[in-house]
């Protein structure tokens, strides 16, 4: 079985990083520096078009997008590491909430990442455009980060985990988190989240031992 992953740190790879330390893999690591414009030369861009960050290799398989590849890493590997639903409906849980955090949640972190003074986005440097980085931008995405905070406090306050069960989906939203956090948004506010980042952190932790 072979398995590369092409990461950057401080990116949209931490998600996968999170997802591949849980499920155990051995695999290799190719790091970009994103500011010195290694995930924009021909070579990547063979690989993902896109010019981002993840990128997974399974097999031959190309894979990009992080909400793709924690989905495929899941149907792959995870059912048997008891990470991943078998089937519906649960799977189209999990589906739902890691499609969600990459649609919904990290991009109005994205929008408020981007509307933020560089130093301060809790990500790695990208070229920005003036418009995005307007007082109105950072207000309009707070605002829409601030809703989806409160929708995925909703679905926690009364349960363990995301699903039935700790799983993929967990991890996925967890690492958003921990971005979310380190721009300076404060969600000890939220119950339902603070209790379920503690329970992952103790998932986390039991699973480096
Ligand atoms: N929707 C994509 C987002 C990937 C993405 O935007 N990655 C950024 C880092 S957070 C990147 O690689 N940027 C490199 C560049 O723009 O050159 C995913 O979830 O995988």
């Amino acid at each position: 079985m072979s398995l590369t992953f092409y990461y950057a740190p401080f990116s949209t790879a931490s998600v996968t990083d999170a997802v591949l330390a849980a499920l155990g893999l051995t695999f290799e690591r190719i790091t970009l520096n994103i500011s010195k414009g290694e995930t924009r030369t021909p070579a990547y861009l063979k690989v993902n078009p896109n010019g981002t960050v993840p990128t997974l290799i399974h097999d031959g398989v190309i894979l990009w997008e992080s909400a793709a590849i924690t989905m495929y890493l899941g149907e792959v590997f995870g059912i048997a590491a008891g990470l991943y639903p078998a089937a519906i409906p649960q799977r189209g849980e999990a589906m739902k909430w890691i499609v969600w955090g990459n649609v919904c949640l990290a991009e109005a972190a994205g929008r408020y990442s981007a509307a933020l003074p560089p130093d301060q986005t809790g990500a790695v440097e990208v070229d920005v455009p003036p418009e995005q980085q307007t007082l109105a931008a950072l207000a309009t995405a707070k605002t829409d980060l601030v809703a989806c905070l409160k929708i995925l406090d909703a679905a926690l306050i009364h349960k363990q985990y995301l699903l039935d069960q700790y799983c993929l989906a967990d991890i996925h939203l967890y690492t958003f988190i921990g971005w979310i956090n380190a721009m300076g948004v404060d969600t000890s506010q939220y119950p339902g989240i603070t209790a379920w980042c503690n329970r992952c952190i103790e998932r986390q932790n039991s699973q480096v031992q």
